[in-house]
């Protein structure tokens, strides 16, 4: 039997409330930091998901950046220099990190930041990695060919780029930081006889939270973008988000319907993903929302490409694209 880190069970410690309600939480509208969607207007900048699926494109023909590798150095120069061209300050965390096999592997974790001078800032991330192993394929002859990770990996950098690119039209009031992380992908494959407690995921946000790029950093919240680019992807609300940042999942859902993306966004519970959010909870102490589709419970949870030699750019949906892109510059264009 394959090992998966994903909870299948549904969000039991958080039934209480769904219980009553018959279906999903509905943070948004109870949190204690409920955001009352009428009150605020739409922003007029517009994500343009045309863009941010031409940087799906161009991380992608660098080929699999699995650790390394020539394409994951290659690409992970684009993004650094890409970043630096919207004016923004890039800091790197190069490390070295021990993986589930034993092999010492270089890790990068790259930062955007955008008006470093500020103190009141916001976290945008994702991971830019790619999962060397394709072990969720429906053709076990794929299972170790690296995922191309258009979706798992390249998504949320593609609209981490396309974010930073809008800032000087947005102008938020908060300085943010662009934080890519690396190795989120790099958990022990089902043929690994190890037990790691799912600490061989998420490596490089497992570092970048014990040791944050700056001293004393401090940020309101974080969105952690994975997987934002699927056809038919519904956004549900993730297990953790809610038990570690339910204010934050309450303000990012409502900006989704200021945005009128309700329908990629809807008020509903999903399932728990051990992912680079943990650690930045756990750790880092920085309330964090994982913005991650759920395609109902089971194996085929994060979508069917999801660790298949199918997660390619044309799979990728620029209305999916569009949505989470446009919600999180409403997210920030509400920030004071
Ligand atoms: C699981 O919970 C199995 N995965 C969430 C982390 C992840 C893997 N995101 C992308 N790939
Ligand atoms: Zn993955």
């Amino acid at each position: 039997m394959r090992k998966n880190k994903l909870s299948v069970l549904p969000a039991l410690l958080l039934a209480a409330g769904a219980l009553l309600a018959g279906c999903g939480n509905k943070p948004a509208a109870g949190g204690a930091g409920a955001v009352d969607a009428d009150t605020l207007s739409a922003t007029a900048v517009r994500f343009d998901a045309d863009s941010a699926l031409a940087f799906v494109k161009r991380q992608c023909d660098f080929g699999p950046r699995v650790p390394d590798s020539e394409a994951h150095r290659l690409c992970g120069d684009y993004i650094a220099a890409k970043f630096r061209s919207y004016g923004l300050v890039v800091t790197e965390q190069n490390t070295t990190v021990t993986g589930w096999d034993g092999k010492r592997l270089g890790c990068r974790n790259i930062i955007a930041a955008y008006r470093p001078e500020l103190a009141d800032r916001v976290i945008v991330c994702a991971h830019w990695d790619s999962r060397p192993w394709a072990d969720a394929d429906p053709d076990s002859a794929n299972h170790r060919t690296p995922v191309m990770a258009a979706n798992d990996g390249a998504s949320g950098v593609a609209v981490m780029l396309e974010l930073a690119r809008l800032m000087r039209e947005l102008k938020p009031a908060v300085g943010v930081d662009f934080i890519c992380f690396d190795m989120e992908d790099y958990g022990a494959p089902y043929w690994a006889e190890q037990t790691d407690e799912g600490n061989d995921w998420c490596l490089g946000s497992q570092y970048w939270s014990a040791h944050p790029h700056k001293e004393g950093y401090k940020a309101r919240f974080g969105i952690l973008l994975d997987m934002v680019g699927g056809a038919g992807a519904r956004f549900c609300y993730e297990g953790f988000s809610l038990q570690y940042a339910r204010d934050v999942v309450g303000k990012i859902w409502a900006a989704a319907a200021t945005a009128g993306k309700s329908e990629f966004f809807p008020s509903e519970d999903g399932t728990y993903a051990q992912d680079d959010h943990k650690p930045m909870n756990e750790v880092a102490g920085i309330p964090t929302v994982d913005i991650i589709p759920f395609h109902g419970y089971g194996e085929r949870s994060f979508g069917p490409t999801w660790h298949t030699v199918s997660d390619t750019p044309e799979n990728i949906s620029t209305a999916t694209l569009e949505a989470v892109g446009q919600t999180v510059l409403q997210v920030l264009s509400e920030e004071k």
